[in-house]
């Protein structure tokens, strides 16, 4: 067992971690599309005459692309902030941090590797997302993940190590769970729904992360970091550093997100789209290697109560339109099975919860 940022250089990929030829990267597709980018968002506005101008935008990023990036953070999260400072300093002390996980010896991480799902931190590598992924399809990834909000509660899973981690992810988690629960207020805001309506059992699962390391790779045409998915739960947050990687699908093909110093990049996930019964899309993504740089990002994942029921908004379904809902209701744990049974597959996990009407 090894984590792919502890092999030695290697010349030439791995053969576990070459792809069949139909799951590769075309060629033409490592940069990824720059003609279209998705929309920056600048928060600022949010907390003042602009609140409806950024609301607006925010749904037309939501309806459009599923993703957006969110810009002038740390204004938008330090003036609302309790009982801290939130700022640049947190998101770059956090990044450090993980990175310097990374960089410690192979035994350090190791005492982490677990392939169990349920773990509340955990190091794997290569791996599949899902159980049911083929075990002899590799990915180009390594993977801290673990479960970081309510901090007070789950800290003491975290790596000790290196010394400064706990400390520091506490406070991005607490920053980062801030940032979402004011965007999911604009978000409700722009549904016509109250503004905490998101709040309680939609958001109150504990939240998850992926602290994603990406080492250099001797051939990004022949493998990918992470396969194309969509995510599951309400929103994520994602900070993806310096170096490019991640492609978002638009219209057909793979857009190249390009990285904002200290922009994290927001996207819609499956629940989210059946919340809204399909006003907001949930849209797929994936990462592609770079042979130049390593790449980390760190993905948060605000996730719901496992045993509430959640459905489509009434709002969204009763409304002006009183048109039928097009999804059922499940709980936080049935949406889990379904990812897993569908490997993330954005249509095959809808389809399991789409109710059809007789005509
Ligand atoms: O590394 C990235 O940019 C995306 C990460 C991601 O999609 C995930 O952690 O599920």
């Amino acid at each position: 067992m090894k984590l792919i940022c502890d092999f030695p250089s290697p010349k030439s990929l791995p053969d576990k971690y070459v792809l069949p030829p139909e799951k590769r990267p075309c060629n033409h597709e490592l940069q990824g599309d720059l003609s279209v980018a998705l929309p920056v968002i600048d928060l600022q506005g949010a907390l003042g005459d602009g609140r409806r101008q950024v609301i607006g935008e925010i749904m037309e990023a939501g309806k459009e692309f599923g993703f957006f990036q969110a810009r002038c953070l740390v204004r938008f999260i330090a003036m609302h902030a309790v009982n801290h400072g939130v700022g640049e300093d947190v998101i770059q002390g956090f990044r450090e941090a993980a990175a310097e996980f990374f960089r410690m010896p192979a035994e350090a991480k190791l005492k982490h590797y677990s392939n169990e799902h349920n773990k509340h931190c955990r190091v794997f590598s290569g791996s599949v997302t899902s159980h049911t992924d083929t075990n002899d399809i590799r990915y180009w990834r390594d993977c801290l993940k673990l479960r970081c909000y309510p901090v007070d509660k789950l800290m003491h899973h975290w790596p000790s190590q290196p010394e400064t981690f706990r400390e520091r992810l506490a406070k991005y988690a607490v920053a980062v769970q801030e940032l979402a629960q004011r965007l999911l207020r604009l978000i409700a805001e722009g549904l016509g729904l109250d503004s905490r309506f998101f709040e309680g059992d939609l958001t109150g699962g504990e939240t998850m992360m992926n602290v994603n390391y990406y080492p250099r790779c001797p051939d990004p045409s022949l493998t990918l970091g992470i396969r194309p998915h969509s995510d599951r739960y309400i929103l994520t947050v994602l900070s993806q550093g310096d170096v490019s990687g991640l492609q978002v699908k638009h219209k057909g093909r793979w857009i190249g997100v390009q990285p904002m110093h200290n922009a994290f990049v927001v996207n819609f996930g499956l629940q989210l789209e059946m919340v809204t019964d399909g006003v907001l899309t949930s849209v797929e993504h994936r990462v592609v290697t770079n042979s130049a740089k390593a790449r980390m990002s760190v993905a948060t994942l605000i996730r719901p109560n496992m045993g509430s029921r959640i459905g489509p908004a009434p709002v969204m379904v009763n409304g002006e339109t009183n048109h039928r809902p097009k999804y059922r209701d499940f709980t936080g744990s049935e949406l889990i099975e379904a990812y897993e049974a569908t490997a993330g597959n954005r249509e095959a996990l809808l389809e399991m919860f789409r109710i059809h009407h007789a005509k």
